[in-house]
């Protein structure tokens, strides 16, 4: 029986109690172990909690039924955006939360003290960057291109739903892991990028590091599905007139992310799975001892890791491009010197990727044929500086949230693109890596660039999902937060950097660090301001919807097609497929005194994808095999693996898969939408943010003539 079990695993393979973050507390001797251990267990405390309120209140209000026909089973794609943007706000509370915790021990944590231990300390920066990078921006982005981008190119829906679906399921499948091994301890001590040697067997024997392997072999999985689907929506789902060269800039962004999707993301599979390889069944691919070479990982990593970047920021730079010219009434300046710009930044992101080890021994030609490479990004990245700010001038600019973000963002990206174009120097590069030079270098990115993108887009495309607008004072006051948060965090981490504080300490061991590390976790408090204004904004929009309700559904005078139909946008999106004339649609339109009108030929029968279990199927199957891969319960391990292909090969016998809207309810509505539109009065854009505005605006072409 002994042998079975420790053979088969069973019931619990190598998990026991001591995975329980109490044990922390248990066995600690000294004051930091015993801190450490109540933070984890409070963590996971909060954890299991927060998962027990949201089951009692889900049963209570009857929401099982609905939360699983309505929305987990949903094949439409602005559900599917919504649920990717939620699961993404919850993923940022717990990686905020740990950054916090992280800026507190830089503060207390003199000489090896403080609240939480170094090893704990190391499963604080790896969860917060495996989550930031994969359940976060990911999610998030994939979110929004998942609800805006099939609106703007006026299409029914993506081209696969149902795989859309299974995107979503195996991104919420890693997540799920994660948030488990916050109860059921360890996770990796390796760093979002995971490198070996460090997170081979025999470094690092826990279940950490093949947390981190499955949750992001999930949800990388799960956005080269996306990458796919994506660009095959942008390439045959477009609506007659929609030229590759009239699509929103938001559209073209998404469309080169995706391209980067497919491109980037299965290097990051092969890498993972040949860890595992090498973890599980003693293969030898990265460790040296067995002829393997690290540098293979290093390669296959940010062969992945450096496009990932630019999956990350062109979406943003998407959303900038339709913030600058709705918010500036203009139509965006230098539009083919946009896309160019696009496409350029994408193509040259995947020749950069060495100056992730300019450090590591290659030779010095090497290093500087990829640092100018790696210089070389700056210059589309400044086409589109200039081509944003020059959509201003002379514009009608409303300094609206999403605006303030957009600014925000030209000053602080500005600074952070100088800060790498210096870390892209080799030589400077061997002073500067591995300290928190560096680290104040891709937040600077990553939060004026993606999130504030990703924060302005939520603000400015919620009316469309939701029907009414986010409250404007608590907007204003997250924005101030998050940009003044934001300053106060890394600005000093460039000092620190320059000073030789290397990254991923758990303390300070110099004084002179210290008036600098509190400066910053100042900043970290105002970015957790920032997140909770965020959090009382959409409470406070909930509370006061009939005020805010924008039923029309341009609420900004939008530019492109989704402004043109109603707020909440119906499950169809179109009536019947628009007819695109050129650049900027829904405006020409609106300039020539016209809507979206009435389909040509009379009103159709609308056939749409019928909801399906199979991405949930998935997505808890995934579920289930990455915690038993983990903790070695090979007894289940085995048939939930048979049990996938089983899944799939049901999913193909499926038949029934449409259902079908009668074109007399398509009809009903639409007219229902332009009596609404013709009873409510238009509103100039100076009333943007009073309650005169029900989303009809009056277009800017008529409003200068008035
Ligand atoms: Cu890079």
């Amino acid at each position: 029986m002994n042998t079975w079990s420790s053979i088969w695993g069973f019931p619990f393979g190598r998990l026991t109690l001591d995975a329980l973050p109490v044990t922390d507390i248990v066995r600690a001797d000294g004051r930091t172990e015993l801190l450490s251990g109540i933070t984890g267990t409070a963590a996971a405390g909060m954890a299991v909690l927060g998962f027990v309120v949201v089951v009692i209140l889900i049963t209570v209000k009857g929401w099982w039924r609905p939360l699983w026909s309505e929305w987990l089973t949903s094949v439409d794609h602005k559900k599917i955006g919504i649920m990717y943007i939620v699961f993404s706000f919850v993923m940022l509370a717990r990686a905020l939360a740990e950054a916090f915790v992280m800026r507190s021990q830089q503060v207390v944590g003199h000489d090896g003290g403080g609240i939480v231990m170094p090893d704990h300390f190391a499963q604080l920066f790896t969860t917060h960057g495996t989550i930031m990078i994969f359940f976060m921006a990911m999610p998030f982005l994939t979110g929004m291109i998942n609800f805006v981008m099939p609106l703007q190119i006026g299409a029914r829906d993506v081209a696969f739903p149902v795989l859309n679906s299974v995107s979503l399921m195996l991104t919420i499948a890693g997540g799920l892991i994660l948030m488990i091994s916050l109860v059921l301890e360890p996770f990796s001590t390796g760093g979002w990028s995971g490198y070996p040697p460090y997170t081979e067997a025999a470094y690092n024997p826990g279940a950490g590091p093949d947390y981190w392997i499955w949750a992001v072999t999930l949800s990388s999985i799960g956005s080269t599905f996306t990458g796919l689907n994506f660009a095959v929506t942008i390439y045959k789902k477009r609506c007659p007139g929609m030229k590759l060269m009239r699509m929103p800039l938001f559209t073209w962004t998404s469309l080169c992310t995706s391209i980067l999707m497919i491109f980037a993301m299965p290097p990051l599979t092969i890498a993972t799975a040949l860890l595992a390889l090498d973890r599980y069944m003693g293969f030898h691919f990265f460790t040296n001892g067995g002829g393997g070479n690290m540098m293979n990982y290093a390669n296959l990593f940010w062969l992945f890791g450096h496009p990932e970047v630019y999956i990350l920021i062109l979406p943003a730079f998407g959303v900038w491009s339709e913030v600058f010219s709705t918010f500036s009434g203009k139509t965006l300046y230098g539009y083919t010197a946009l896309v160019i710009a696009t496409m350029a930044i994408a193509v040259l992101s995947f020749t950069v990727w060495v100056h992730h080890f300019f450090t590591m021994g290659q030779s010095a030609n090497l290093n500087a044929a990829f640092g100018i490479a790696t210089m070389t990004i700056g210059v589309p990245t400044g086409v589109k500086i200039y081509d944003w700010m020059l959509t201003m001038f002379r514009g009608r600019v409303r300094i609206s949230v999403p605006m303030l973000y957009a600014i925000a963002f030209l000053f602080l990206f500005t600074i952070g693109g100088l800060s790498g174009i210096i870390l892209a120097n080799p030589s400077v590069d061997y002073q500067v890596h591995n300290t928190l030079f560096l680290v104040a270098h891709f937040h600077n990115m990553l939060i004026p660039g993606l999130l504030y993108g990703m924060i302005a887009g939520y603000t400015m495309w919620f009316p469309k999902a939701f029907g009414f607008r986010l409250d404007e004072k608590w907007g204003y006051r997250a924005a101030w937060c998050w940009i003044l948060g934001f300053m106060g965090a890394f600005f000093p981490l460039y000092v620190l950097g320059l000073m030789g504080m290397p990254r991923r300490m758990s303390g300070y061991f110099s004084g002179q660090w210290l008036p600098w590390t509190i400066i910053a976790l100042g900043g970290a408090v105002l970015i957790l301001a920032g997140f909770l204004a965020l959090i009382v904004q959409l409470w406070v929009s909930v509370r006061d919807r009939k005020r805010l309700a924008v039923p029309v559904g341009d609420p900004w005078d939008g530019r492109s097609l989704e402004w043109g139909i109603p707020a909440p946008a119906p499950e169809w999106n179109f009536p019947s497929l628009p007819r695109v004339e050129g650049r900027d649609a829904f405006a020409t339109l609106k300039a020539s005194g016209h809507d979206l009108g009435p389909p040509e030929d009379g009103f159709e029968d609308i056939w749409l994808p019928k909801n399906a279990a199979f991405g949930p199927v998935i997505g808890a199957l995934g579920t289930a095999l990455a915690f038993t891969l983990t903790w070695y319960m090979w007894w289940a391990v085995l048939p939930l693996a048979a049990l996938v292909p089983l899944v799939i090969i049901a999913q193909g016998f499926r038949r029934d898969t449409e259902k079908r809207v009668p074109a007399e309810e398509v009809r009903k509505e639409w007219r229902a939408f332009r009596e609404l539109a013709a009873r409510t009065p238009r509103v100039p854009r100076t009333s943007e943010y009073t309650r005169d505005n029900r989303g009809h605006a009056i277009p800017m072409s008529q409003e200068a003539t008035r």
